[in-house]
């Protein structure tokens, strides 16, 4: 996601880097190209407009800041209004002062509504709650059966309309609540009928529905690779229905990103959540400012940090962050990050958000990243010594021919590792000095710390 337009704003900066003041003439030419690539993202060209007449005021009117060179005051003028852009603030879920507090999706069919309903309370439940999944699509006969699987692939059990003694998806929601209620459930997960285009009985059936459980939140699930239609879609149900967000499923599939760009600006509601994948973890929280610093190729180190968090021990995850700022980086960390990686997802997701991603896949060429490429990086790790997992430096020609024969990998590839290995250790590095410069400037590219 995101990936064409972080390759064209990277191209944009590393143009300007090393210039000296930015006179107006080059900032126009820097704007033109940035509005270039936001149409190229397919992002709202109403939203483009005014999003490049912000930056431009911002940096012609900017003062001068004297320790950030001109590519660093533009990239923080544009970081700054992405984040505006996205949502500015995150916006966490609304919880019900008297449970259970009800989450509502809805959306066109097919957008990602019922697997997002099971990631969303597989979430809900990370954060040390008790959901249950409610199927109020009655629509299509197997869309109850979807939900039952889903749920108990994550471990929550799943509301049926059965069980509610109804073949009404209003009634069947408020037996739900109820049920919660006196059963000790404080979140309700409410899954709904999807309709090929927004249409009267749609929305009516919504509107009772919302009526009857009175959700803290209504998201509306839309599919990214839509692009501008996931947009005007929104637009139509918020103009229904009161949303108080959207989720955009198939992040994955989309290297554009137009709808997340576009969709607070046109509909004015925020995007709380994005689908990365069809597993039951592929959903994130969507923090304006990490997806900024993403987008703009700084990595999303903090997301990272979080996911592994997730996984690792606290504090594995503070040695790691140590290591990252130090760039003290090195084979057995990388092993220890293959080894969680395998537990925690597909690897190229998580790959994306490293910063400098962008570049390193670039040095790697058509290699595919897969899992598949995971498996013969650790044995290239394994066939090291150990001194040399701790010492990378220490890998000369004939020790990569000798791992590379050990692993049944080619020279190539062994030498690719290390020098990406490296290439990581160096983003890291530069990565840290630009944060701690900026932080005496009161600005972080990683924004504010949660
Ligand atoms: N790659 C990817 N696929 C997704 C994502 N979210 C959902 N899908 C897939 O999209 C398809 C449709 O998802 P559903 O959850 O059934 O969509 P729905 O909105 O409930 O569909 P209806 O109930 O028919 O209206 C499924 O094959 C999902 O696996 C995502 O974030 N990434
Ligand atoms: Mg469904």
């Amino acid at each position: 996601m995101f990936e064409s337009l972080t390759d064209k704003l990277q191209g944009i900066f590393e143009r300007i880097r090393g210039k000296g003041r930015l006179d107006e003439k080059t900032v126009d030419e820097v704007l033109r190209e940035i509005r270039l690539a936001l149409l190229e993202a397919d992002v709202n060209f109403r939203v483009v407009k005014e999003f490049i007449a912000r930056v431009r005021e911002k940096a012609i009117g900017e003062e001068v800041l004297k320790s950030l060179t001109p590519d660093q005051q533009v990239i923080r003028i544009v970081r700054d209004e992405l984040i505006a852009l996205l949502g500015g603030e995150a916006e966490p879920i609304r919880w019900a002062t008297r449970p259970p507090t009800v989450l509502m999706l809805c959306g066109l069919q097919g957008s990602g509504k019922t697997t997002t309903c099971a990631k969303l309370a597989r979430w809900v439940k990370s954060q040390g709650r008790n959901p249950l999944l409610v199927a109020c699509d009655l629509q299509r006969p197997a869309a109850v059966k979807q939900l039952e699987v889903l749920g108990q692939q994550v471990g929550i059990p799943v509301f049926t309309p059965q069980q509610g003694g109804t073949n009404d998806p209003v009634s069947t929601a408020q037996k739900a609540f109820e049920f919660a209620r006196t059963n000790g459930y404080d979140v309700l997960v409410v899954d709904t009928a999807g309709r090929l285009q927004v249409d009267e009985p749609l929305m009516q059936e919504l509107e009772r529905m919302h009526t009857v459980l009175q959700p803290q939140e209504v998201l509306l699930v839309v599919d990214a690779t839509t692009g501008q239609e996931a947009v005007n879609v929104a637009q139509a149900f918020h103009e229904r229905l009161a949303l108080t967000g959207i989720i955009i499923s198939k992040m994955d599939g989309d290297a554009r990103g137009g709808a997340a760009l576009s969709v607070k600006a046109v509909v004015g509601k925020p995007v709380r959540f994005i689908g990365t994948g069809e597993r039951p973890d592929a959903l994130e929280p969507f923090y304006p400012d990490r997806i900024a610093s993403r987008i703009l190729g700084m990595g999303d180190v903090l997301s990272l940090i979080e996911r592994v968090e997730q996984t690792l021990q606290e504090e594995e995850a503070k040695r790691l962050e140590k290591k990252m700022r130090e760039a003290s980086f090195d084979f057995e960390d990388m092993l220890a990050q293959i080894r969680q990686i395998q537990r925690m997802g597909p690897f190229e997701q998580l790959l994306k958000m490293l910063p400098g991603f962008s570049q390193i896949k670039q040095q790697l060429g058509d290699m595919p990243i897969d899992d598949r490429a995971l498996k013969r990086t650790e044995a290239i790790i394994l066939s090291m010594t150990p001194q040399e997992r701790r010492h990378p430096e220490i890998i000369n020609y004939s020790r990569k021919v000798r791992i590379a024969k050990g692993s049944g990998t080619k020279l190539e590839e062994v030498s690719a590792l290390v020098n990406q290995l490296f290439e990581m250790r160096k983003m890291m590095k530069q990565m840290t000095k630009l944060q701690q410069q900026l932080r005496k400037r009161k600005w972080s590219p990683f924004g504010r710390r949660r």
